[in-house]
């Protein structure tokens, strides 16, 4: 294969999709102003429309989910209160410990399923009781879909009884939803069904709608207000913002529905895996656009690895593994196959060695 040219096909996450052409265009023409005086009519827009598709009465556009997610954090405690997330979630894995660090609460972890729930049993066991010894839980906070499960789906009675739990015992939901089109999606029910009782949601342009930046975050107005101020404080006032919001109205208009087409290519690139000898599927169902999968003990995860970079697949590997390949609209049904022709031949090679 050397000196010819190939295509790389990355799987490591949807996060590496470009803009579209559309998108491109759209940012071209965007109309913009200082946002920081509210005056980018391009945001105003997406603003507007995320907080319609989210069923809330405000959004505010910021720089990242986890920007979303540690601003939703300071806006819905004060510090030192104590805040309940899964054992698998992405804001207690990978970002950098913020809603600690910045955000000055206790991070209380209640394990998350092989589905990405947490049962009401153990939520209700971990907030605690008024008592002069201990913090305040004020949070809890779920995400849909589940990034460390596999892409998997909280549904929407499940959302609502969490809701009602956590409301009863005086506490706020935050839902980090940088995927929520996505179990939307695989539901076939509109996004604000999985949304209708969070207190906020956080949502993604960036990963399978294939904006080049951004994420929403959505609630009510008053909440809103007091984000705004939070972002703010985090750097995240940006000025004529419009450039990147106008790719984002393209990914709310036009790269929804069409994830379907990621989930199905998911599918497809899972059962082609399971067929590989020397893989096993982490899950056999794969929910949405994320497959997780092992090597047996025997091939040598380093050696698996530069052989898929050799012949441009990439997949990712975290934390001992397993791996993850994530579908998304860069990787075609094709490219699916191609993949699994790539990665079969490395795994009979090191089955060679072995
Ligand atoms: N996830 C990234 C990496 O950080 C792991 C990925 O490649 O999947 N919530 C969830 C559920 C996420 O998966 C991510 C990104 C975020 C929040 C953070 O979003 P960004 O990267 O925009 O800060």
């Amino acid at each position: 294969m050397s000196g010819q040219e190939i295509k790389i096909i990355d799987l490591r996450s949807d996060t590496i999709t470009h803009p579209t052409p559309a998108m491109r265009k759209a940012i071209f023409d965007a109309d913009v102003g200082d946002d920081v005086y509210g005056e980018d009519p391009t945001v105003n827009r997406l603003e507007a429309l995320a907080a319609e598709m989210m069923g809330k009465e405000g959004a505010l556009f910021t720089t990242s989910g986890t920007q979303s997610n540690l601003t939703a954090v300071l806006t819905h405690t004060k510090h030192g209160d104590e805040i309940i997330v899964g054992n698998q979630a992405h804001m207690l894995w990978y970002e950098v410990g913020s809603a600690s660090a910045i955000g000055g609460v206790v991070i209380r972890t209640v394990p998350n399923d092989s589905c990405g729930r947490l049962s009401l049993d153990d939520i209700e066991e971990t907030i605690r009781d008024k008592d002069i010894h201990y913090p305040v839980t004020t949070l809890l906070c779920l995400e849909n879909t589940h990034n460390r499960c596999g892409g998997t789906i909280l549904t929407p009675d499940y959302t609502d009884e969490v809701c009602e739990l956590a409301h009863t015992r005086g506490l706020k939901v935050y839902l980090d939803g940088a995927r929520v089109f996505n179990a939307a999606v695989a539901l076939g029910v509109p996004a604000s069904t999985l949304t209708r009782n969070v207190d906020s949601v956080g949502l993604c342009l960036s990963k399978g709608l294939s904006a080049p930046v951004g994420s929403l975050l959505c609630g009510n107005r008053d909440f809103i207000q007091r984000a705004r101020k939070f972002r703010k404080m985090l750097g995240g006032g940006m000025r004529q913002a419009g450039i990147i919001a106008a790719a984002g109205i393209v990914a709310l208009e036009k790269m929804v529905d069409r994830l379907v087409e990621d989930h199905s290519n998911a599918r497809r690139l899972a059962d082609g895996l399971a067929s590989i000898e020397g893989i096993t599927l982490a899950r056999d169902d794969i929910p949405t656009n994320i497959v997780m999968f092992d090597l047996s003990p025997e091939l040598s995860i380093t050696e698996f690895l530069e052989g898929l970079e050799t012949r441009g697949v990439k997949v990712g590997f975290r934390d001992g593994g397993p791996f993850r390949a994530v579908t998304h609209c860069m990787v075609s049904y094709s490219d699916v196959d191609e993949a699994l022709t790539r990665i079969e031949a490395v795994c009979r090679g090191l089955h060679h060695r072995a």
